[in-house]
């Protein structure tokens, strides 16, 4: 594949462009999955390709509110596990929450080879064979495992539909989402909304489960308002298109 060359001002984003076509190449992500990442990129742009300290806040947050769950879990899609495969069973096991492979575009050959991705990257377990359904969803993302998402308190999403987050909610879940579009239905929809890059947010939030201890995590969460942070994390979006419209 192409070498990206290091000094290039985008090297990250045009390496992890790399990535993400090679995984859609091996059948791990879908093609529509490329098109959500270019939407991604487009406000990873708009947002300077850094963590706002909004989004950091809601990191701290999101791990806060994991370590505290009874039955957090994990959920991963394609995208997710082309982009950070080592990085999520890094944050499975720092949160002891399992990894769970949930698809959009289900097919149970790529639900195996995410899974499969995932154990060469160090997971012991992945649940990926569904017995059981989430209430009142249509797509195919109801289909889910008895011991993962339906029993779970808790639920990371990232590259999500709003369907799904809607759908979690209605059954009493806390849901948290990592998603680069502050005005998505899945960030309005959220328990807690990162807006962030997940290749960014995963290794902060690996840090913070190693890191933080429970009274820490108690306090995180008094203190923390989602919807103040959203409208903070939009408008770190609105600042830096201000800038740049200044510096044209
Ligand atoms: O693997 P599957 O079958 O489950 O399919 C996954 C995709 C991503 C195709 C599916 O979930 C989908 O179509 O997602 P959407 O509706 O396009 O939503 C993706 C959202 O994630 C958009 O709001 C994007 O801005 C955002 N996004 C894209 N890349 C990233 C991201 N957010 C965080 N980090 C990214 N790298």
């Amino acid at each position: 594949s192409l070498i990206v060359p290091p000094d290039h001002p985008r090297y990250y984003s045009l390496l992890y462009r790399e990535r993400i076509v090679e995984k859609a190449k091996e059948g791990v992500v879908v093609l529509q999955g490329l098109i959500a990442h270019g939407r991604g990129e487009a406000f990873d742009y708009m947002m300077g390709e850094r963590t706002t300290p909004a989004a950091l806040k809601a990191e701290k947050a999101a791990v806060a509110l994991l370590k505290l769950a009874k039955h957090p879990v994990i959920s991963v899609n394609g995208n997710l596990a082309a982009l950070v495969p080592r990085e999520i069973v890094m944050l499975s096991k720092a949160l002891n929450a399992p990894l769970e492979v949930n698809l959009f575009y289900r097919s149970e050959e790529r639900a195996k080879r995410i899974a499969d991705l995932l154990k060469a990257h160090g997971a012991e377990e992945v649940l990926w064979k569904p017995d059981a359904e989430i209430e009142g969803l249509s797509s195919e993302r109801r289909k889910v495992t008895r011991r993962g998402i339906a029993s779970a308190d808790v639920v990371l999403v990232a590259l999500e539909d709003g369907d799904r987050t809607e759908a979690l909610k209605r059954v009493g879940k806390k849901v948290i989402a990592i998603d680069l579009n502050p005005f998505s239905r899945t960030a309005r929809m959220a328990d807690i909304t990162i807006v962030d890059n997940v290749i960014r947010a995963i290794p902060n939030m690996i840090k913070f489960a190693e890191e933080m201890s429970e009274e820490e995590c108690k306090r995180t969460l008094e203190d923390f308002d989602n919807s103040l942070n959203l409208r903070e994390s939009a408008k770190y979006l609105k600042e830096w298109v201000q800038r740049m419209i200044e510096e044209l």
